[in-house]
């Protein structure tokens, strides 16, 4: 394995904490997370080792997406803070060499944005265009695209007596990319956020800004709804726009840019992160995060394949050798991964969280860790949809019988397994009321397992997830080969270890991994000799000959 001449970035090498501000830390006592209790937890991101913090939106905003439906796009929410106390999380981030990624949400806005406003007030406004209006009868809707949360993906406006396209809430109208006077708005803001000295853009649905002129109708694959994906994801244009904003914006290399690219695998992901092509570093991918969906939709449940997902593992670790990696289990739309891939008995539920932790950041990509996965947190058991509070699945039990066939039950059983706000509640710092987060109520239920699960009850216990992660970020931080290895996929067939070599000049280090609940024997699966022991997830002597159940384990290679 030829090793070239990486080029070396600090985006490669740190791992990145992703923060949802709502659920993070609340400094101010009214139940909701805000930048003061981000900063005030710094020092223990820089305890952990994390070496950038993506935050999720805080920009003003109605709050009908939790801050995805953006009504100011330079400006602080009231409930997170001033625009001074994100230039203090900025300034004391970087005292600590953390890095600050912002979440640029790109493909629309709230309806609530004074562009849209303008845009509505007249078909000759001349925001109108930043917009994406068809004519038509209040009755028809100009086509029949489904939206990601709601049935139809457009809203008739009274005022300008037209239709405006939305994929996702109908208070969400989608942006004109095709209009160059939006553009020129969009990069002119996004320089603005540079300026105060942002190291890297997250860029929402970075895949769907590119619209098929002429909108079309969609046929229904047999059962799919009318997901009409072929019609705005991973159009050709949409290159055209991040080739035109990165030189606008950021045409600096060392400046992180993450695309959230629904809907690409391997060959369409190196059109947007072939470092050649000057468009992203990186982007994030779905195949992993799709295994457990059916051909109808996320709530259709399937139980994941194993081999499928070594099989993704495999093909993102070898087939992207001009771009670059992330890696994630998780992150504010996705369920607690130990709940969704592993579900172990309560007794292995620490070893299976650090075998998930040790399988995915010893690959080669950037690792991102989603709050509280660090913890091993776990979805929560919300006893009703009161408890809820995600638009998508408030939309989803709204709309699930009429529109999938799902009854009742079913469509609870989903919300349970695969709702985002499992991944909302509240950050768990300890084992005082409300887990620390806050002095009062918070937005959203705290999970009950807090006085067990918590950071400071991990803190001081030396087999906790928490070190263990904190472990495995500091190996990164002192191992090229961990960064810069090549990935070697090992056992491709095997139903139950996960394994691989990772190969930087003369050393090789051997991944295992056994997803199963078996004690597997290793003699005769043709590995190579297990040398010395680099890190494993059992609080034992590891025996080289055999995997116990849920054994994750790192050898060096002689
Ligand atoms: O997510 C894009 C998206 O498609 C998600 O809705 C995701 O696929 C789905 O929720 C999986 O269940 C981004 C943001 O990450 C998400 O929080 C926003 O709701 C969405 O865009 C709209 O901005
Ligand atoms: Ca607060």
């Amino acid at each position: 394995m030829e090793q070239k001449n990486e080029e070396r970035y600090w985006w490669k090498e740190a791992v990145v904490y992703q923060i949802y501000p709502r659920s993070f830390c609340d400094s101010n006592g009214d139940g909701v997370g805000d930048l003061q209790g981000i900063i005030s937890k710094l020092g223990y991101l820089h305890w952990l080792g994390v070496g950038a913090i993506w935050l999720c939106p805080f920009y003003p905003s109605p709050k009908v997406d939790n801050g995805y439906d953006i009504s100011n796009y330079f400006g602080v929410d009231p409930e997170y803070g001033t625009m001074e106390d994100f230039k203090q999380l900025v300034e004391q981030a970087h005292a600590l060499q953390i890095r600050i990624v912002v979440d640029m949400v790109l493909n629309h806005t709230s309806n609530e944005h004074a562009w849209f406003i303008k845009a509505r007030s007249s078909k000759n406004s001349e925001d109108h265009d930043d917009y994406i209006w068809r004519d038509g009868s209040p009755e028809t809707p100009p086509n029949n695209w489904a939206s990601f949360f709601e049935p139809g993906a457009w809203e008739y406006s009274e005022e300008c007596k037209q239709w405006y396209l939305h994929l996702f809430a109908s208070k969400m109208p989608d942006l004109n990319w095709e209009s160059m006077r939006l553009r020129t708005k969009i990069y002119e803001m996004m320089k603005q956020w540079r300026g105060l000295g942002v190291d890297g853009f997250r860029l929402d649905v970075v895949s769907c800004f590119a619209k098929t002129c002429g909108l079309p109708d969609v046929q229904p694959v047999d059962g799919a709804t009318h997901f009409a994906g072929q019609y705005f994801m991973n159009r050709p244009r949409v290159h055209d726009y991040l080739k035109e904003m990165r030189q606008a914006v950021f045409p600096s290399p060392d400046f992180m840019t993450v695309g959230e690219a629904q809907g690409v695998d391997t060959q369409t992901a190196a059109l947007y992160c072939d470092a050649r092509r000057q468009e992203l570093s990186m982007i994030f991918q779905f195949e992993l995060m799709e295994l457990d969906s059916g051909p109808l939709c996320k709530w259709e449940i399937v139980q994941f394949d194993f081999l499928q997902m070594k099989a993704i593992f495999f093909a993102w670790q070898t087939q992207l050798p001009t771009g670059w990696n992330s890696l994630f289990w998780s992150n504010h739309d996705q369920p607690r991964s130990i709940s969704r891939f592993l579900n172990p008995p309560k007794a292995l539920e620490q070893r299976c969280a650090k075998l998930l932790a040790l399988s995915l950041h010893l690959q080669r990509g950037t690792p991102y860790v989603y709050q509280g996965e660090e913890l091993g947190m776990s979805n929560m058991p919300f006893e009703s949809k009161d408890q809820l509070r995600d638009y998508e699945s408030l939309c989803f039990l709204r709309d699930a019988q009429k529109q999938y066939g799902f009854d009742e039950e079913t469509a609870w059983r989903a919300v349970l397994k695969k709702g985002r706000d499992n991944a909302r509640t509240p950050m768990q710092w300890d084992n005082s009321p409300y887990a620390g987060f806050s002095a009062c109520e918070p937005w959203i239920v705290v999970n009950p397992n807090y006085k067990q699960v918590n950071a400071k009850a991990q803190a001081e216990d030396p087999a906790s997830v928490l070190l263990f992660y904190r472990r495995l970020i500091a190996l990164r931080k002192t191992t090229p080969l961990v960064v810069y290895g090549y990935t070697v996929p090992l056992l491709q067939s095997h139903t139950a270890v996960f394994a691989y070599l990772r190969v930087w000049e003369e050393q090789q280090w051997l991944v295992l991994a056994n997803f199963s609940a078996q004690t597997i024997a290793l003699e005769r699966l043709g590995l190579p000799a297990r040398g010395g022991l680099v890190l494993t997830n059992i609080g034992q002597e590891t025996n080289p000959d055999c995997l116990l159940p849920y054994e994750a384990t790192v050898y060096r290679v002689e």
